[in-house]
């Protein structure tokens, strides 16, 4: 007995595959397949797949796969095998191409089928809200925002959110992408650079010399040349460290409203990457589940369909916490939800504290000063409002 209801005619579906998680990019690698396992185990013991469509996600084919990225890459990344021993700079492998099996982007057992099972789940999200059988759908597997058509970078192989707004884009004239992960969408705003039928918009970290990619300045708008379509259809938010809840749910309402009503999509994907949450390995930020969510609940308050894909997170406890949340908000039951985690759940003794929305405090002990001061948020409001005088629907 959950004693969560499903209001009649709002459908969510929740694409997942049990068989990607049990892939590893190797031991000190901080990208792990299991936060897949751990925030699906927080998802059923809150009782929400009673609310939800849930399904398996098959793999994406070849064909899927290269709607977007070349058959050069996909041959290669299909017959490479991971080395049998650790390689050292100076001991390179000559035969590595594409990015490939370097620390970021390793060789592992399975890699081929773990990037087609991400882009499968993608997919299927996609294809349920164009055959309008779901308003929200999504894939948590899903997310990885910085693979090229020919390259791997940063964790990612497959461009799954691409392949999935082609898709899109076969049944809506405009799609609207949105990238909360704590690192730049630099995949996704170069795959749709030159066309303004995707408006691209990233918040993350930038620090062209210190944090990857080191791309997404304010003024990197799409192409210099007016007469290429995709001009002014990129939307960056550069962020510096400890940025709050209050001050980056300020800066995405007032940019995401002023673009829905600018560029009006027919649908939104929104990258859900929970790096951007305070604590993280990685991350930067300061922000809290409730921040974090907040970004979706104004996506899903547009109206309109909306893909939720995953991304980053390097703190499983903390991407449970962020995306059990953010599946309460898309299934709307998130003002009724027990902040006490479920006695059952599996694992409970990972989240260190009993609650789903911990404190600062409780995150990080002393937080991380915040580098954001008011005056430059508005610096950033002010650029991407005149950005947008010359974007039209
Ligand atoms: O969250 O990496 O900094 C989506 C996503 O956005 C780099 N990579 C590149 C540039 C020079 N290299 C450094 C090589 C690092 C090798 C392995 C790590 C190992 C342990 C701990 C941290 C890292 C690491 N790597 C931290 N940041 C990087 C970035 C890639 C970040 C990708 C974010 C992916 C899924
Ligand atoms: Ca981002
Ligand atoms: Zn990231």
């Amino acid at each position: 007995e959950s004693g969560i209801t499903r209001p009649k005619g709002y459908n969510v579906s929740f694409h997942c595959n049990p068989d990607m998680e049990k892939h590893h990019f190797g031991m000190t690698h901080p990208m792990k397949p299991w936060r897949l396992t751990l925030s699906k185990s927080l998802i059923y013991s809150y009782g929400m797949s009673f609310a939800m469509d849930n399904y398996i996600s098959r793999a994406a084919t070849y064909e899927e796969l290269a709607s977007f990225h070349s058959t050069d890459y996909l041959d290669f990344l299909g017959t490479v095998l991971p080395e049998p021993v650790p390689r050292d700079l100076e001991n390179s492998n000559p035969d590595l191409k594409f990015n490939l099996g370097g620390s970021d982007c390793p060789l592992f057992d399975g890699l081929y089928d773990y990037c087609s099972m991400s882009a499968g789940g993608a997919l299927d999200a996609a294809r349920k809200i164009t055959s309008k059988q779901s308003d929200i759908a999504i894939a948590w597997g899903g997310g990885l925002h910085h693979a090229k058509k020919a390259e791997a970078s940063g964790f990612c192989y497959i461009n799954d959110i691409v392949v999935a707004i082609l898709e899109l884009l076969r049944f809506y004239p405009r799609v609207l992408y949105i990238d909360i992960d704590v690192h730049h969408g630099d995949g996704v705003e170069e795959a749709f650079f030159s066309t303004d039928r995707v408006m691209t918009v990233s918040f993350h970290k930038y620090d062209p010399n210190n944090f990857f990619p080191g791309t997404g300045a304010l003024d990197d708008n799409g192409p210099k040349n007016e007469h290429n379509p995709g001009a002014h259809h990129a939307v960056n938010v550069p962020l510096n460290d400890g940025i709050t809840d209050e001050q980056y749910d300020m800066l995405f309402d007032s940019i995401i409203g002023k673009i829905v009503e600018k560029f009006r999509p027919s649908a939104i994907a929104l990258q859900c990457g929970a790096d951007s949450l305070a604590g993280d390995r990685l991350g930067r930020f300061n922000l809290q589940v409730q921040g974090h969510g907040a970004c979706v609940e104004f996506c899903k308050k547009v109206g309109l369909p909306l893909i939720l894909f995953g991304g980053g997170g390097y703190t499983p406890r903390n991407v449970a916490r962020a995306w059990t949340y953010e599946t309460s908000i898309a299934i709307g039951c998130q003002d009724n939800i027990n902040p006490l985690l479920p006695q059952h759940t599996p694992w409970r003794e990972q989240f260190r504290q009993d609650t789903l929305f911990p404190t600062l405090e409780q995150i990080l002990g002393e937080p991380r000063q915040n580098r954001n001061p008011q005056k430059r948020l508005q610096e950033i409001v002010q650029h991407i409002s005149e950005q947008l005088r010359f974007v039209q629907a």
